[in-house]
Order: structure tokens, then sequence, then C-alpha cells
């Protein structure tokens, strides 16, 4: 009997019909830490970024379920308690916020570094019997509003389901505790290594389809320029990028006296080197880096003593495992510099 491929959305209009009580409404977000307060290598989860582009809904974790459906043979529903019964599984990862998708070229530090528990997106979808035919996964959230002059229904994104297998999650725990309501509580998705707009809070769906979703945040925003400018590349896979935690902005140093120049460095595939230029960009020495674990972000230090005095811009460049590198400008993963007095 030949399969059926016809797209499954288990109960929509009952979902449609029972709209989330949103609180606040409409767009928010919060960006605590400046690069230099990034101290830690975990960020407490009160120091973290958060982004809502709808506001955040309020959810009843006695009464969430999510669906799972489109290309699969067996469509289903799970409880919050049918999710928690998977296995549990932690993944320390960096967490970036890729900026507002009206300024997608806009160089940001909206960056942190935190844990979630959760169970596996792929150990979900194998009770699913997903269809060969499937190649992405659309996730959608419980909120709704209004964004960038448009009505949503939801917050509906994709991702490429050939990454599900890695470490993608539906987390329920965030540094060990539920996830606050602004994370996505009860439960998001996670998916370690892209950007954070891929991470969908407040889940309660996971359609499988042979295309991209056709929501504004995979189609209108949320695409970059391709390097040659005739197509669009999905904001999906994080971008070599780097910080200088230390020093401050603004700080003064002896001459001639050495000093820590330190920060964190990350990228999808792992970063493989960072170099540190004093003269804002003219020449670069590689800093000691520390390799990855888990999804985390990486430290680099590097030992160096200034022989001149008066203003100078110091600069950090990551280069991935991949062999991309951190672009001067133009860019959200553009080159970070902090400018110090030497006395
Ligand atoms: N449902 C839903 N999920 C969402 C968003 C949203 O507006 N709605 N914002 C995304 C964006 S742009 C980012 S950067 C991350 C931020 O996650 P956080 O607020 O938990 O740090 O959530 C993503 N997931
Ligand atoms: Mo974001």
């Amino acid at each position: 009997m030949p399969r059926q491929l016809t797209i499954q959305f288990a109960s929509e209009r009952a979902c449609l019909m029972h709209r989330t009580r949103m609180d606040p409404a409409g767009f928010f977000r919060r960006i605590p830490l400046l690069p230099h307060q990034m101290q830690a290598r975990t960020t407490a989860t009160a120091d973290m970024i958060v982004l809502c582009h709808l506001g955040v809904p309020r959810l009843d974790a006695a009464e969430w379920s999510i669906a799972i459906d489109g290309l699969v043979e067996r469509p289903m529903h799970l409880s919050f308690s049918g999710l928690t019964a998977y296995p549990r599984h932690t993944v320390a990862s960096f967490h970036q916020c890729a900026g507002s998708p009206l300024a997608p070229l806009e160089p940001t530090q909206r960056i942190c570094n935190v844990q979630w528990t959760g169970a596996r997106l792929a150990e979900v979808l194998r009770d699913a019997c997903p269809a060969r035919e499937a190649i992405y996964a659309w996730s959608r959230g419980a909120d709704h509003g209004s964004f960038g002059g448009l009505e949503h229904d939801s917050y509906v994104k994709d991702l490429p389901i050939a990454r599900v297998a890695s470490d993608v999650l539906i987390a329920y725990e965030l540094n060990g505790a539920p996830l606050p309501a602004e994370h996505g509580y009860p439960a998001r998705l996670v998916v370690p290594g892209f950007y954070g707009t891929n991470s969908v809070k407040w889940l309660t769906r996971v359609t499988l389809a042979d295309r991209r979703a056709d929501g504004a945040f995979t189609t209108r925003w949320y695409n970059d320029p391709s390097p040659d400018g005739r197509a669009t590349v999905p904001v999906w896979s994080v971008a070599p990028q780097s910080v200088i935690v230390a020093p401050a902005p603004g700080g003064a140093w002896r001459r001639s006296a050495a000093q820590e120049i330190r920060g964190w460095a990350w990228a999808d595939d792992g970063v493989a080197r960072v170099d540190i230029s004093a003269d804002g960009g003219e020449s670069w020495s590689a800093a000691a880096l520390e390799p990855r674990e888990d999804r985390s972000w990486q430290r680099f230090a590097m030992s160096w003593r200034p022989t001149t005095s008066g203003p100078i811009t110091l600069c950090s460049r990551a280069t991935s495992v991949g062999g991309a590198t951190q672009p001067g400008s133009g860019a959200r993963n553009a080159i970070y510099g902090v400018e110090i007095m030497i006395e």
C-alpha cells in the first residue's frame, strides 16, 4: 500500500480557537551583559539575553501538549509528563541572538553560555515514524501578535532534519531549573550551534515537511544575502565570533607591564584559533585557546606588554574549524574592538 504523504495537522482548529494569553504582549528583549561583564563560563539565568518578538504567552504545564505531525506515519500528541518520560539529556551551549531581523547586518554581541536539559528531538520523532520525504522540521510556538507591521498567528521556524540527529533538544530546564516564562515555559526547542531565533520557545508543534516553512520569520526575515548576492542563506548556523572580556573598554594599562587579554570565542563548528591585534587590526598574533567542550564557548587568553603610550584598540578574531573567519565590518559577526589607554 503506498504510504500517505499528505501533511497531517493534528487538531489544528482546536489550537487556533484556544488562543493563549500574552503577558506582556508585544516585542521585548533584554541584553543585560556587555562583553566585559561576561566573566562567568556559565551565564546566570538572570543575566541571559531575552528576545520575544510577540511577547510572552502564559502556559500551564498541566494543560500543555506538543503535536508531532506532517510527514510522519504516526502523528502524536505528547503531554508534559509524556515529554519528561523520555531520557534526559543536558547540553552546555552558547546561545546567541542574531540581532534584529530588521537590521540583519548590524554587528552584535548578544551572547551567553548556558545549560539546557530536555528530551532529544530525534528520540521523540522516532516514535512518530518520519517519512523518507521529510527534509525540514517546522517548529511552532504558542505566542501570537504583531511584529514588523504584520499580525502573526504564531512564531514558526524551520531547520534541516539532518541537523536533528545531533543534539537538538525539546528542553524543559535551563541551568538546572524549570524554564522561566520568558525563556519558553514549559518547553522549547534548543538547536545548539544555530542562532537563537531557531530555538522556538513555548513549543506546541513540530511538523515534518519537504519544504521550508512559509511564515514571515522564515521567508521575510532571518535570511541573509549569499556572498554573491544572488540568493539568500537562512540564519541557521552560527558564524565564528569572539569578544574580549578583559580589559574593559575605557580602562588604563601601565606601559611595560605584562597584562592578560582574554575572552570567549564560539562558532557552530567550533573555533580552531583566535588571533589578537593590539594595533586596531594591522598585525595579529595567536592567543592560547582551550578546546571546545560540548557546545560551550571557548576561552582564549594572551599575555601582552604594551611598549608605547596613548590610546590603542585591542581586537580579537576567531577562525572556525571549517576555516571561516570574522570580517572587519558589515556583518553581525564583525570583529569587536576594545579601546584602552596606555599610560
Ligand atoms: N516562540 C518564540 N520563540 C522564539 C522567539 C520568539 O519571539 N518566539 N525569539 C527567538 C529569538 S530571536 C531568540 S534570540 C531566542 C532567545 O531566547 P531566550 O529569550 O530564551 O534567550 O528565542 C527565539 N525563540
Ligand atoms: Mo534573536
